[in-house]
């Protein structure tokens, strides 16, 4: 079923479409200049290891020699240099985030199960071994981001997990992002950013094994080199522009709304913010109250633009029809502040996460502060994979014990298919089970 969504007039007239993201497009609708940087980076690093990565380094992030590895002093003294609120609100959320992860670990139970007498098969869930982590410290430090990948990778049992962060302008780490890291249990961290950082952990430049996943958000570049070595590394997934939907009705207060819509619109100038509602008038409120609230906000020179280019309010006629725009939208974020919040969370299908009534914000996941993990999908990308958890960084492994007892149950139907396929080296391997289990 598609529908013409009615959007909503804005009050300067001009109607708002959401534009289509780049980064889950084809390649042909990818910016092909940091297709060719990232490959060339790519190869180079390939062919000449760890003297490209510092090359790299030195060219784009000021790298001026010295060991790019922090020592275990210097990273457990990171929290020293920080005022106290923001130390124990880091602590709060380091530990927040691995409580709801350790939750998720203890349900991904090990089975077996007898499917028919003397066949038992069943599943064991094995950590990835060497997980590496990009920890993003460009215009906004993410500082949760650290408790999302390591802190998870950790929770889930992966024995190593190594981090790389860019360089600050004085040439070291942000102090924030590497205190994070080591609450959450990283083993080592890298002063170096962007491709040459993901290059390297994938490669095994830095001093240490080849990573078998990489995680983590980061600017295009990045993205792109996580595109570009998946398939030698797995990885979580491809972040674009963050993004915030609203769900709401005449019972939500449209300031809130709006200030909801603004908080995710401030991380960059193409972040986008939608907003559906069952209510016309609640709709017009929110955009008044989103023009006001951008006149004394601090960071109006990302969140305007944002709002303005890739803000969109959307009036749908009933709570179904709404529930089939957020679905074909697939939020990164979704809040849903109705009298009816249930109903849609039983009905709502694609999103990253979503926050349900009006106490429930982004910006508390965002933080760590909610527990849930904020490496989401963007770009629709919700409509076929969940955001990163303890699930993507252990393996549901199977296995299968046959008994004697079972031949009769497998063997012939295997030889009948195998000799159908013409494979014939297939097909002994049953009959000679056969002719023994007669014997
Ligand atoms: N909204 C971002 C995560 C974040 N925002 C952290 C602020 N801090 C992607 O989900
Ligand atoms: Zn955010």
């Amino acid at each position: 079923m598609r529908f013409t969504p009615a959007l909503l007039e804005r009050l300067d007239g001009s109607f708002h479409h959401l534009k289509t993201p780049l980064i889950n497009a084809p390649a042909a609708q990818r910016d092909p200049a940091v297709i060719e940087t990232v490959s060339a980076m790519l190869s180079d690093i390939g062919r000449r290891g760890m003297n490209a990565v510092l090359d790299y380094a030195r060219r784009l992030d000021r790298y001026e020699g010295g060991d790019i590895e922090l020592t275990t002093a210097q990273i457990a003294s990171s929290g020293d240099r920080l005022a106290p609120d923001l130390r124990a609100a880091i602590e709060l959320g380091s530990e927040r985030t691995k409580a709801f992860a350790a939750e998720q670990r203890g349900r991904l139970t090990d089975f077996e199960t007898e499917l028919v007498p003397g066949l038992a098969t069943g599943v064991r869930y094995v950590p990835v071994s060497r997980v590496g982590a990009y920890l993003p410290a460009g215009r906004f430090p993410l500082t949760a981001s650290a408790f999302m990948t390591v802190g998870v990778a950790k929770a889930a049992g992966v024995p190593t997990v190594i981090a790389c962060t860019p360089p600050q302008p004085d040439g070291g780490a942000n102090d924030a992002v590497v205190y994070a890291a080591h609450l959450s249990g990283v083993d080592r961290v890298f002063v170096l950013g962007g491709v040459q950082a993901l290059a390297a952990m994938a490669y095994g430049l830095l001093g240490d094994l080849p990573v078998d996943m990489l995680v983590g958000a980061g600017n295009a570049y990045v993205a792109e080199a996580k595109r570009q070595l998946f398939g030698t590394v797995a990885i979580d997934l491809l972040a674009g522009p963050s993004e915030v939907a609203v769900l709401s009705d005449d019972s939500a207060d449209p300031e809130i709304v709006a200030a909801d819509l603004l908080g995710q619109a401030e991380h960059g100038p193409n972040s986008p913010a939608a907003l559906v509602t069952t209510s016309h008038e609640h709709g017009q409120a929110v955009i008044a109250a989103v023009e006001r609230q951008l006149e004394t906000l601090a960071t109006e020179p990302i969140a305007g633009p944002a709002w303005r280019d890739y803000g969109t309010v959307t009036v749908a006629a009933d709570r179904e029809t709404a529930v089939a725009l957020m679905d074909d939208l697939a939020p990164e974020h979704l809040e849903v502040i109705t009298t009816d919040d249930d109903w849609y969370h039983d009905h709502l299908r694609n999103y990253g996460s979503i926050f349900l009534g009006p106490w429930s914000t982004v910006a508390y996941s965002d933080k760590g502060m909610a527990g849930t993990n904020h490496v989401l999908p963007t770009a629709g990308g919700a409509k076929h994979s969940a955001g990163l958890s303890v699930s993507r960084f252990v393996k549901p492994l199977t296995y299968q014990r046959i008994s004697r007892a079972a031949t009769p149950a497998l063997a012939e139907a295997v030889q009948t298919i195998s000799d159908s396929e013409g494979m014939a080296a297939h097909s002994a391997t049953a009959t000679m089970r056969l002719a023994t289990y007669a014997e």
